[in-house]
């Protein structure tokens, strides 16, 4: 095991607020801080990340930052960018090339050359801070499309360091990663990492199919979970692993005092109505306007559902600079307006919307007390939502609605209701087969996939990949199988 374990990430794990004349710092959002912070806390160790807004070294902030996050168990690195930094780094060539363009979503891409030049700069920048703390033995975990070139900048100061990468959102197939001009760059930059991580078998499989096709010289050794990339002195390790969450963490807020009180009030609200939940940031991969499309359709077609089913949506708020969020969010406002107008009944108003971070004790009640849960992703590296609406259903009693393009559905393929975001009848009839699931299929299914959730949680994500990382993936290691729809043959042979 490694003496310490440094955590690089975009943005620190907090966020740093002026109020009147002092600091206040509040634990950050999204997938990635809810998934490694409580793993440094275990461990020990540094997080390096840019604290989110723009700050002068010597400032009160340095205070509040040490203080505050000495009792956790880690120290904070923090990276300090300039405005223009963040505009071409984390809102250019970050969020309006890579993430759109991993995300199959290449009408959004805006390719500008000056982005590139940023995106390098600032990488470097990180792995100097890195750099500056790093000692021997130590093992550097660099997370997330943003940063995917600070290995090679830490390789050029030292050839030996240890350093691994895991991506948390898809790697696109060969003829979308082909239209991007920087493609070869990107390539070469991942091969400087030890160790690549993805979230499925689809993605690690799309990465070795690009590396094969467009660098023939490439050697490849496949030793099951993980599989071996020679190039030259080079020899990278690449494998698939599934982030988990922390389910006993959030299976035990749901059983608590305060939660279950929070259930009974809000039960005693909505009385027989049956809740579909959704829980997103503000992203155009997440289906917010297909979910919505699905679900005004459902009440559409199935009458049954009206006065019986309340669909209520809550968006956290992301990426509030960018124009094409504003447009997404009054979007998604408009069509909600459009579905109560057109059905509300005296009494009954269909979708519920709130544009806002709930404390995660709200958030744990919305989950328990949901009948369905439903995520309807275009593209999504995994969705931790849909995995802590399971940790938080002890009843066993709800049922998962899920996009067959989340990552979550290669491991719980066997439990959700899988459904294509682009098939608004298919998701409108998942909600009416949802509806009407007997009590046995819906407790049996959702068993299942709590096993499965509990096994592969946070702590056996980090596990399993420092263990690849530092030696070799141990044999009880099941990567999960990838999902693909099964045709029905019949149908396909039917030439009447
Ligand atoms: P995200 O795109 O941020 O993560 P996701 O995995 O769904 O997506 O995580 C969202 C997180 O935000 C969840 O932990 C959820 O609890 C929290 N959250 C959502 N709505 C909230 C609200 N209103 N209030 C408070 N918290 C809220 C990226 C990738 C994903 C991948 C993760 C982790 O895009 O595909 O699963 O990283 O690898």
């Amino acid at each position: 095991m490694p003496q310490r374990l440094f955590v690089v990430s975009n943005r620190l794990p907090i966020v740093l607020e002026k109020r009147g004349g002092g600091w206040t710092l509040k634990p950050g959002s999204g997938g990635l801080v809810s998934a490694i912070a409580p793993v440094l806390s275990h461990r020990g160790g540094l997080w390096v990340g840019w604290p989110g807004l723009p700050l002068e070294r010597g400032g009160d902030w340095e205070r509040v930052l040490e203080e505050g996050y000495r009792e956790r168990g880690y120290d904070l690195v923090p990276v300090l960018l300039t405005e223009q930094e963040v505009k071409g780094f984390y809102e250019g060539f970050s969020n309006a090339i890579l993430w759109p363009l991993f995300h199959d979503m290449l009408g959004r891409c805006h390719f500008e050359p000056p982005f590139w030049y940023t995106y390098l700069d600032v990488n470097e920048k990180f792995a100097e801070a890195v750099a500056g703390q790093r000692r021997e033995g130590d093992f550097v975990w660099v997370q997330d499309y943003q940063l995917i070139h600070v290995a090679e900048f830490l390789r050029r100061r030292d050839e030996s360091v240890r350093v691994g990468f895991f991506l948390h959102i898809p790697f696109p197939p060969l003829d979308i990663l082909l239209k991007l001009p920087w493609r070869g760059q990107i390539l070469k930059a991942l091969l400087a990492y030890d160790l690549i991580g993805f979230q499925t078998p689809r993605d690690s499989r799309n990465f070795l199919t690009c590396l094969q096709n467009l660098v023939p010289e490439v050697e490849m050794e496949d030793g099951g979970a993980v599989t071996e990339v020679r190039l030259g002195a080079r020899t990278v390790r690449v494998g698939a692993f599934p982030i988990g969450i922390d389910f006993r963490a959030y299976e035990e807020t749901a059983r608590s005092d305060d939660v279950n009180r929070r259930v009974g009030e809000l039960r005693r609200k909505i009385g027989p109505i049956h809740l579909i939940l959704g829980v997103d940031r503000l992203d155009y991969t997440k289906g917010l306007v297909e979910r919505l499309e699905a679900f005004r359709n459902a009440l559409k077609r199935h009458p049954g559902l009206r006065e019986r089913v309340v669909l209520l949506q809550i968006v956290v708020p992301s990426r509030e600079g960018v124009a094409e969020y504003q447009s997404l969010k009054a979007h998604i406002e408009r069509l909600v307006g459009e579905i109560n107008g057109e059905y509300s009944t005296a009494g009954w108003v269909p979708v519920q919307y709130q544009y806002r971070s709930q404390p995660r004790r709200d958030l744990v009640a919305l989950y328990r007390l949901a009948r369905i849960c439903f995520v309807a992703s275009i593209k999504d590296g995994m969705n931790l939502v849909a995995k802590e609406f399971c940790a938080c259903q002890v009843d066993d009693s709800g049922i998962l609605v899920l996009s067959e393009f989340a990552g979550a559905a290669a491991q719980l393929q066997r439990g959700a209701l899988l459904v294509n975001p682009h098939d608004i009848e298919g998701m409108a009839d998942a909600l009416k087969a949802a509806f009407d699931m007997s009590d046995d299929e819906r407790r049996r299914r959702m068993a299942g996939m709590r096993e499965i959730l509990r096994e592969q949680d946070i702590f056996w994500w980090v596990d399993y990949y420092l263990q690849a990382a530092l030696g070799t993936v141990p044999d009880d290691f099941r990567v999960p199988k990838e999902y693909l729809p099964a045709l029905d043959l019949d149908e396909l042979l039917d030439t009447g």
